[in-house]
């Protein structure tokens, strides 16, 4: 279980590459489910620190460079203002919003790097790496492309598919080519210096596959025991590049600090700086305490790609470094859709944040709700502009901003914008005021999971709880006859909203605050959530105005022409509807599976359904009967005899009361076109498949 007594805090969340603008995918992956787990906890009055800033390192940076035809320092400084500003506008509460190009960084960075050389826990080693003979220089990771060993995916880079997620290094590649040049790339030996990873196994297994079972994400938790499952391997902390971190030793021009070493580190420097400039002790949130229960919780938010830096190798260099603490959680987000497709910087299918806030300046909350609604918390998500639309009238509007209005409305159309006095409590009454107590405990409880789009559900529900109420309770029909009546039912409604400007404050910040200048009332305090006396009788409201508008259809319809328009997809690179690929498995999942070739010797359509279609099969183990769902693609007569292969220890499963006894394997197309897996050459009847 998380220990939530302990009140200091330090978040992190991932240090975008100032090398371009961000986008939803970004947003919905780390930085707002940070921005809510701080604004929440900052509400229940921790001690926690929200750390962040640019990775400026790195041959993201230099390629982009390369690309715009400016030098490394302008692209920096170009997206590092435009990145800070759009977080600040989007209301991402960073507390400090760092550089790595500033100098206490590459100190801070290179004084690990020392540390760990002096240590002795460094090797050296000369290895053999791709160098580009036209321009001379060897090539990182990211200076090669090829193709993808595990997917196909034609632009791979030389550390990893962003096709399939897929971790690599150079040498993996089919085809690889160099991005300076374009030419094959050569080997030639060079030196570095490697963090033995695999000496750190057996505490890794120990500190993370047994201490965070059932506590980190399953989807973090699995990528982490794969890793280890496969075992550890020494990796590079320095590269052959002329932009970063200088190799603190002599002699070693030319090299710089591996990114993945000086960037998380970067958490740090950010540390340093904000306490240098707030007066506090940085070391508090990062060192561990005398007394154990005093140490800071750390706590990263990353996209799925960076698990491996932020679960394995960033913590094994803090334990070597003995004194530091090590990640509590690292709740990884799965990576978001855009309107069917995978969100792709180089293709420009994205939504990029500032220009929905250069459009859309004060409509910050309703992206915010939008996707907390549909985080990739558990498996990847998609995003539409139709959902963006649906979530906002059906929900931001038609619940949240319709139980607001009509309260503040009918507060100033019957008492004058004065709170009224509460009477004798009616059943209706009281439930509402339980689930008024029950609920700000469930989206506490929820946030401090990580289980944030539960949350967002369980504050809605709160408008939703009002909205009944008052639909139930109809003051605007009682007010005839009994007006004190009216005056508890909008008594306790104005004490739903106190409550709501509260709660939905980590979600709906902006939103949050106005609710709070119509109310008059000022209180952030989560300790305040759940009463019910927020706003005493006679307190005086401010004039009501609408929180939400509605969003026509048009408007949706001009936002998926821009994002086509803007597509820069090219026919040669047909972009595919393929499903992404599915949660990697092990070895012993797979062989779970029993495939084995069959024969089909009946087939009749399944009586009352478009679809199925009747078989039996000759497994050669039985005879049995499958339904298939391809009755649309072939007919019957025409499949008798037929060779398929068939998934037979499948649980049997009934449809339209016929029981299916197995599945047969098909190959299906993005436009939904089947067709039957079968064996090359005819092979006996229950020849196994693996
Ligand atoms: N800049 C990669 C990324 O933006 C990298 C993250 C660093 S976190 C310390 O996905
Ligand atoms: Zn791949």
């Amino acid at each position: 279980m998380t220990n939530t007594t302990n009140s200091r805090i330090t978040v992190t969340a991932a240090l975008p590459y100032a090398n371009g603008p961000l986008h939803i995918g970004h947003i919905a992956g780390a930085y707002l489910p940070a921005d809510i787990y701080v604004r929440y906890q900052r509400q229940q009055q921790r001690d926690i620190i929200f750390m962040g800033g640019s990775d400026e390192h790195g041959a993201a940076i230099m390629l982009r460079a390369k690309k715009e035809g400016i030098s490394p320092q302008e692209i920096i400084d170009k997206y590092h203002e435009l990145n800070k500003e759009t977080f600040e506008r989007f209301g991402i509460s960073f507390d400090m919003y760092h550089r790595t190009s500033e100098p206490i960084h590459h100190q801070t960075s290179q004084d690990f790097f020392t540390r760990l050389y002096e240590k002795g826990e460094f090797t050296e080693q000369e290895s053999e790496q791709y160098y580009d003979e036209e321009f001379q220089q060897f090539l990182a990771d990211r200076y090669i492309t090829g193709t993808c060993p595990v997917c196909g995916h034609p632009e791979a880079y030389g550390d990893q598919c962003e096709n399939c997620g897929s971790s690599l290094s150079p040498t993996d590649l089919i085809n690889p080519k160099s991005t300076l040049s374009g030419k094959t790339p050569i080997l030639k030996p060079t030196k570095h210096w490697y963090l033995p990873l695999d000496k750190y196994q057996p505490w890794l297994e120990e500190w993370l596959l047994k201490g965070k079972k059932g506590i980190w994400k399953p989807n973090v938790y699995g990528q982490c025991s794969s890793w280890l499952k496969a075992g550890l391997q020494p990796r590079a902390m320095t590269r052959d590049l002329d932009w970063g971190v200088d190799v603190p030793l002599p002699n070693t021009e030319g090299k710089k600090l591996y990114v993945w070493l000086d960037a998380p580190i970067g958490y740090i420097s950010a540390t340093k700086q904000w306490a240098q400039d707030n007066g506090k002790d940085w070391e508090l949130y990062w060192k561990q305490q005398p007394n154990e229960a005093d140490n800071a919780r750390l706590i990263h938010f990353i996209g799925k790609d960076n698990i491996v830096f932020h679960c394995i190798i960033f913590p094994a260099i803090l334990h070597t470094h003995s004194e530091y603490i090590l990640p509590e959680n690292v709740p990884a987000n799965e990576f978001l859709n855009l309107e069917g497709r995978k969100l792709s910087t180089s293709r420009n299918w994205a939504v990029w944040l500032h220009e929905y806030l250069d459009e859309l300046p004060n409509k910050q909350d309703e992206l915010r709700y939008a996707l907390c609604s549909i985080m990739p918390e558990t498996k990847d998500s998609e995003f539409t502009w139709k959902d963006y639309q649906a979530k906002n009238n059906n929900e931001l509007v038609a619940i949240f901003g319709n139980f607001v209005n009509r309260t503040l409305v009918l507060t100033q159309k019957y008492f004058d914008g004065l709170v009224p006095t509460r009477h004798d409590l009616h059943p209706m009454d009281e439930e509402a005021l339980q689930k008024l107590q029950e609920i700000p405990a469930k989206v506490a409880s929820a946030v401090e999971s990580f289980n944030f789009r539960e949350a967002l559900a369980y504050m809605i529900d709160l408008a939703r709880t009002g909205n009944k109420y008052l639909a139930d309770t109809e003051p605007w029909k009682v007010i005839k006859q009994d007006q004190a009546r009216v005056e508890t039912i909008l008594n306790i409604s104005l004490q739903i909203t106190a409550n709501l400007s509260i709660i939905s404050a980590p979600f709906l910040p902006f939103t949050s605050q106005k609710l709070q200048a119509m109310l008059n009332f000022q209180s952030t305090d989560w300790r305040d959530a759940g009463r019910d006396d927020l706003l005493p009788a006679r307190h005086t409201l401010e004039k009501p105005a609408l929180l939400f508008q509605k969003i026509e259809d048009d408007w949706v319809d001009q936002q998926v022409a821009k994002l086509h328009q803007d597509d820069t997809t090219t026919e040669e690179e047909p972009t595919t509807n393929l499903a992404p690929m599915k949660e990697e498995i092990t070895y012993e999942d797979f062989v779970k599976l029993d495939m084995r070739v069959a024969t089909i010797l009946t087939a009749e359509k399944a009586k009352k359904s478009k679809k199925l279609l009747k078989l039996t099969l000759d497994t050669g183990l039985d005879q049995r009967t499958v339904l298939s769902g391809i009755a649309q693609h072939y007919e019957p007569e025409d499949i008798v005899g037929k060779q398929v292969c068939v998934l037979v220890n499948l649980a049997p499963r009934k449809m339209m009361g016929i029981e299916s006894q197995g599945m047969i394997l098909m190959a299906e197309d993005a436009d939904g076109a089947l067709v039957f897996m079968q064996p090359e050459n005819s092979v006996s009847n229950g020849s196994g498949i693996s």
